[in-house]
Parts: C-alpha cells; structure tokens; sequence
C-alpha cells in the first residue's frame, strides 16, 4: 500500500523512504501527490505535531498520510531546541545556522555534561479516522565540534561513539540505531495490523 509522507523536509523523506521501503511500504511524497502546502506546527509535543501533520494531509489528500515530527533535546539546555529543532536559530533558519547556534549554547560545557537525545513521533492517521503513532529516541552527546557530511540536521555534531557521529557513520548504521529507525521498527506491523482490522 502507498502511504503519503508529510513532510517537506526532503532529506527526512530520504530517511524515511529507505527505512519504510525495507519494510515493504511504499512512501509517496508531498509532491509526487500534487500537494503544495505548509503546515503550521501549533503543538508543544512532538506527538501533538505529528498528529497535525499527518492529519493535514490525510484531509488535503483523502489518503492514509504518515508523518513524523523530530528534533533534538539537550540536557544541558533543559530539552531545548526539542520540537523547535528546525527553527532553532530563527527566521531563515538552515541546518548550518543551527549547528552554530547549538555550539554557541554549549559554550564552555564539559564534554560529560552535553548528554542530548533524538526523539521521532511517527504518526499514521487514516481517512475514516483512526490513527496511530510510535516514538524512538536515540541517546548521544553534543561534541565540540563537527564530523561528517552525510545525513542533516544536527547530524554533525551528534556523537553515537567515541568518534563517531550520525554524519560520520553509514545510511545502514545510522537507520540501526537512529529515533527514526526505532520508531519505524515499531510502526511498521502496528501498520499491517491496523491494514488488516
Ligand atoms: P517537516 O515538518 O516538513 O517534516 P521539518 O524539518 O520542519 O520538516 P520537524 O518539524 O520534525 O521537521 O523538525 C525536525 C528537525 O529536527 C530537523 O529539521 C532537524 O533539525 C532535527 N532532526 C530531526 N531528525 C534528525 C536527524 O535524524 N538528524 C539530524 N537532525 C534531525
């Protein structure tokens, strides 16, 4: 069955399509379904989020719709930027000026206190209402600085290992260990079983 992704985030789709497709669901994108729009994120929750987005598309499309709402929640900044992840530096914000704005945060924090964890809420709603949802977290710390060109997002600066980060490491690695890949694996037979009832 083809679900549609809501998201606008085409590196996220990325992500999402390989994982999904190991799973033998067939990801569509916002812009293979002919859908233009912006979702405005109103919730405090990554579940509250999810749920808005993958609600907007289903009701746009008429369509089973699957979303994911993410981000980074450090310890040292009391589980800051969380659900403003991607717009933690501001107006115009890009995965570069957030790293920036990240490391400036953390200024003169020592190494064993930039404890961070990745969360994803994955949210399927369908047309006649029903919906469900899963959520991963991936445990790592801030470094000093960053590694790695693969991957998005906060990427570079997360640390899974002594010296490796989420963009340093493979796609296959990252998906293993990752919030996303955690919370596809749990979503990927809930979604058969709610296909079957
Ligand atoms: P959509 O809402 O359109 O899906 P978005 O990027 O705005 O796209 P979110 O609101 O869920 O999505 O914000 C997620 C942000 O959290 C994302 O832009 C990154 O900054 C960060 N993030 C989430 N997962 C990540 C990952 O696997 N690696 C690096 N950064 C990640």
């Amino acid at each position: 069955m083809r679900f549609i992704i809501a998201t606008n985030n085409q590196k996220k789709l990325k992500e999402f399509r390989r994982i999904l497709d190991s799973y033998g669901i067939e990801a569509v994108s916002l812009k293979e379904a002919d859908i233009e729009t912006e979702i405005e994120e109103t919730g405090t929750t990554f579940e509250e989020n999810s749920f808005i987005k993958a609600k907007a598309i289903c009701d746009l499309s008429g369509q089973p719709a699957i979303a994911d709402d993410s981000g980074l929640a450090v310890d040292a900044l009391g589980g800051a930027p969380g659900v403003y992840s991607a717009r933690y530096s501001g107006e115009g914000a890009t995965d570069e000026k957030n790293n920036q704005k990240l490391l400036a945060a953390l200024e003169g924090v020592p190494a064993e206190e930039r404890g961070a964890k990745f969360v994803s809420v994955i949210t399927c709603v369908f047309p006649d209402g029903r919906s469900f949802h899963t959520r991963g977290e991936c445990p790592g710390v801030i470094g000093l600085a960053p590694k790695g060109d693969s991957g998005f997002g906060y990427d570079p600066l997360f640390y899974v290992g002594e010296d490796k980060t989420f963009a340093s490491i493979g796609s296959d690695e990252k998906d293993a260990i990752s919030h996303r890949g955690k919370a596809l694996a749990d979503f990927a037979p809930l979604l058969q079983q709610y296909l079957k009832e």
